[in-house]
């Protein structure tokens, strides 16, 4: 069991002497709201009770040195050149220092990272890394940052690492409240806690498969970005309405007829096709932190589109259903996205599908992937009494783990 206690006595094994600071950054599960974050639309995680514990104390050389329990490879990185990491979770630590390039520039630290939050795709594992580690380095050199500055810091500091996250997770981990789901809106900004009702528990299974974004998965996940963004753009075209800077479909979800015109969108189009075919600069479409994206390459466009659009009216009537304890319609409204997720987005995997039948199966309202799919964690929304057999269907259908979550607290100083 990891505690601060532990990862104090961690920090001294690694570095000896105290940590100056500890960092709690817990990860998160979606309920519902899926690949519609980084279209500007509203998501509905939870912080859960499963978290990285984070040890820091400041050095004076300029360098960075971490540790991770769950991690290979010790990261030595100099505060003047924190680019270009090989190791995956390096890039992590990387992106961290670059977005706090201003902060008590020269020092350095030492990190002792522990935690009992899985990696493997779907439970934030990433963004409670990075926000974990923001939050720590800021407090250990005297600049302490409110939670929600920190998911800012760490929404960039990610997408340097090649994903162009949306930013729910972040939020999600860096704002989480015990007992309440958090509606998160992007345009604009906006949390609003959604108080969960009695009688509803959430597990959590994994698939078998790893999703952590690198290589395919991180690729898999960009196409998406690009293909409602190819979507929003000639909507607004079609609907004749002006989007300024990047398209998203939340600019154009709001109009009536952007559901009926969907229909109209084509099935595939590349980015270079679609910005030619509305007079548009392509750079609007393709235009990421730091990976490429090939402008001729062509990406699906109408069932992204239809997947994001169905979602965002699931996300408002899943919050109409916990307000009303209506945990059947709130169950369905979860089988219902991981159906648009599996035949629409396209990014469910036959493991996540199987797992997720087998603990509707077992008696849970309802199951579906979480985070961005292919591979990683699905949740199932059960009654209390049914947390065990839930447990043990995901269990028998693909060798776990599985185990109850819990709405909790979001980011804390231990
Ligand atoms: P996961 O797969 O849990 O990391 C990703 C994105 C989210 C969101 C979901 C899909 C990152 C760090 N997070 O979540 O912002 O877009 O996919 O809803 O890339």
């Amino acid at each position: 069991m990891v505690s601060a206690e532990s990862i104090r006595a961690g920090f001294g094994g690694r570095f000896g002497g105290e940590p100056s600071v500890v960092v709690r950054a817990p990860g998160r599960v979606n309920l519902i709201g899926e690949h519609t974050d980084y279209c500007g639309l509203p998501v509905l995680p939870i912080a859960i009770d499963r978290a990285t514990f984070i040890a820091a104390a400041p050095t004076a050389d300029g360098i960075l040195r971490a540790t991770s329990t769950a991690f290979p490879a010790q990261a030595e990185i100099a505060r003047s050149a924190p680019r270009h990491q090989s190791e995956p979770w390096h890039q992590y630590l990387s992106g961290a220092l670059h977005e706090l390039a201003a902060v008590a520039p020269g020092r350095g630290a030492n990190l002792f990272i522990d935690g009992d939050l899985p990696a493997g795709g779907g439970l934030s594992s990433s963004s409670a890394l990075t926000v974990g580690v923001i939050s720590a380095l800021a407090a250990a050199w005297g600049s302490p940052l409110e939670p929600v500055e920190a998911a800012r810091l760490a929404t960039t500091a990610e997408r340097h690492a090649g994903a162009e996250t949306g930013g729910m997770d972040q939020q999600a981990i860096a704002l989480g409240r015990a007992g309440n789901a958090l509606r998160i809106e992007f345009l604009p900004p906006a949390v609003r806690y959604v108080p969960l009702p009695e009688g509803l528990a959430f597990v959590v299974a994994y698939s078998g498969q790893d999703a952590l974004k690198g290589g395919s998965v991180r690729d898999a996940y960009n196409e998406r970005v690009v293909g409602t963004r190819i979507a929003a753009l000639m909507l607004a075209d079609m609907l004749g309405v002006e989007l300024e800077g990047t398209p998203l479909l939340g600019n154009v979800a709001g109009i009536d007829a952007a559901g009926v015109m969907v229909v109209e969108l084509p099935d595939q189009m590349a980015p270079r096709n679609a910005a030619n075919a509305v007079e548009a600069n392509v750079e609007r479409v393709i235009q990421f932190a730091t990976s490429h994206f090939d402008s001729a390459r062509k990406v699906p466009v109408k069932r992204y589109a239809q997947h994001v659009l169905s979602e965002a009216e699931r996300v408002d009537a899943a919050e109409v259903a916990l307000a009303a304890g209506d945990l059947k319609a709130f169950g369905r409204l979860l089988n219902e996205s991981h159906d648009s997720l599996r035949n629409d987005c396209r990014c469910s995997t036959p493991a996540l599908d199987k797992v997720a039948a087998a603990m509707r199966k077992s008696g849970a309202f309802g199951a579906r992937l979480t985070g961005a799919g292919f591979g990683g964690y699905a949740v199932a929304a059960c009654p209390p009494a049914k947390v065990q057999a839930v447990v043990e269907a995901a269990v028998a259908a693909t060798g776990g783990p599985a185990f109850e979550v819990t709405a909790s607290d979001g980011l804390s100083f231990a």
